[in-house]
């Protein structure tokens, strides 16, 4: 069965649908292109949401031909894998429920995860697809109106608790590299009602409790956290990178947790992408990205499909200082508009996606042969190599004789420089415009 009425998208072909940056095979800083961006494909906007808003129903179908829960969740399968052959994507990306129906028990539901998830892991290997990352979907069933991990209620912990170890097992079954934890509900709306103390502390419990677990059945890859501010909370715990770095000193998760960092979500929280991604990077945490953006006008998490290659510039600038992705990769966390209502809109969208990103990759490195970047900002700080500077970041250096040192010297305007960011600002512009 054909699910989408396309040709492969080929590089360059001059097909109705092609890929104008994207050519996996190209070799850019020893490397293949397909290798840098590890694109993936997440399951949920792309063969399960159909364009449902707060004001209207779905306007796509994703049962692709099916009739019963147990057919449409196997064509979900098989679109997965004829959509990610058709873009030449090697990754994916699911909760448990976009991959299998919850059932009337927790039993019920499991089986047919495990049924489920055989049927998608291999059809998926055949194409030699991967599983980036699994999660489990803490947020939408009306148990969780008031948290998960941070529930009031400890049968509701519990019950979060088992689908984590459900979803960590069927991650590890499928080969997966990475696991999320996004904190949907991991917040609150008023302190009036809230323990935010005791919220916090169980949050941190079941997430070592599934580093336990998970590390006990095989799992080698990494747990991320992924920030987010609000949305659905008005105050999600995990609201920036910094904020989950704080959370995960505290707790002592640091040796098995990194960021899964989304790009409508940093700047939801009011931070430039690339802000959030040297947060993690600086932090020893930089681990997977949600590759969308939003739309400056609203101020909701939109998950477009990203086409600003200026942003992608700087976030493949951090991907490549940080030496490349490990275990993760770029999710497109995105999803059509609702007005664009085919399946081959969303081929469309991933286009657009996997361009932009490809284009950023080489301005970025364009960028980073170019030094002029990294030549300025080492020369902006060089007082910090010798004399008083050395002694400063050596801790030779006492606030006395630093004293001493200020008054010997006077006034220090003199030693301030401009910051030059125009300059640089062209410099970025005319890497992204000639880069080939
Ligand atoms: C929602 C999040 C979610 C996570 C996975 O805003 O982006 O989709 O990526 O649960
Ligand atoms: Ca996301
Ligand atoms: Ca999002």
């Amino acid at each position: 069965m054909k699910y989408f009425n396309s040709e492969k998208i080929t590089f360059k072909s001059g097909a109705q649908r092609e890929f104008l940056w994207y050519d996996p095979e190209r070799v850019v800083q020893g490397k293949k292109m397909k290798d840098h961006l590890r694109f993936a494909a997440s399951y949920w906007h792309t063969f399960v949401a159909e364009g449902a808003d707060m004001f209207g129903t779905g306007v796509l179908g994703k049962t692709f031909g099916g009739t019963s829960p147990e057919d449409i969740y196997r064509r979900k399968a098989e679109a997965a894998a004829e959509f990610t052959d058709l873009l030449g994507i090697e990754y994916y990306c699911f909760h448990d429920r976009d991959i299998a129906p919850e059932g009337k028990s927790l039993s019920e539901t499991n089986r047919n995860l495990d049924e489920l998830s055989d049927y998608l892991g291999d059809i998926m290997a055949k194409g030699g697809k991967k599983l980036l990352w699994g999660t489990a979907n803490l947020f939408n069933n009306p148990r969780y109106m008031h948290g998960a991990g941070t529930a009031p209620s400890a049968d509701v912990f519990a019950f979060a608790a088992a689908q984590v170890k459900k979803a960590i097992e069927i991650t590890v079954k499928l080969g997966g590299s990475g696991y999320v934890f996004w904190g949907g509900r991991e917040g609150y709306e008023t302190l009036l009602n809230t323990d935010m103390a005791l919220e916090q502390e169980n949050m941190a419990r079941l997430l070592t409790m599934a580093v336990e677990y998970g590390r006990r059945i095989g799992f080698k890859g990494d747990f991320y956290i992924e920030p987010k501010p609000k949305e659905p909370t008005k105050h999600q715990y995990d609201f920036d990178a910094a904020t989950v770095i704080g959370f995960l000193r505290k707790y002592d998760l640091l040796n098995d947790f990194k960021l899964n960092i989304e790009a409508n979500h940093a700047t939801l929280a009011g931070h430039t992408f690339q802000h959030e991604l040297a947060t993690a990077r600086i932090n020893g945490v930089f681990g997977s990205i949600d590759a969308n953006q939003g739309d400056m006008l609203l101020g909701w998490d939109t998950d477009e499909f990203p086409f600003d290659v200026y942003d992608a510039t700087l976030c493949m600038l951090e991907v490549l200082k940080a030496g490349g992705f490990t275990n993760g990769g770029l999710n497109f966390d995105a999803k059509i508009r609702r007005g664009s209502c085919s399946l081959e809109d969303m081929l469309d969208g991933y286009i657009l996606g996997m361009d932009t990103f490809a284009h950023g990759l080489l301005a970025a490195d364009a960028i980073i042969r170019g030094g002029e970047l990294d030549d300025f900002v080492k020369s902006r700080y060089d007082s910090w190599n010798t004399g008083i500077g050395s002694r400063i970041r050596s801790g030779e250096a006492v606030i006395e004789e630093l004293s001493d040192y200020a008054l010997s010297r006077g006034d220090v305007l003199s030693s301030v420089r401009s910051a030059r960011q125009e300059y640089l600002e062209n410099v970025v512009n005319k890497k992204i415009y000639e880069c080939k």
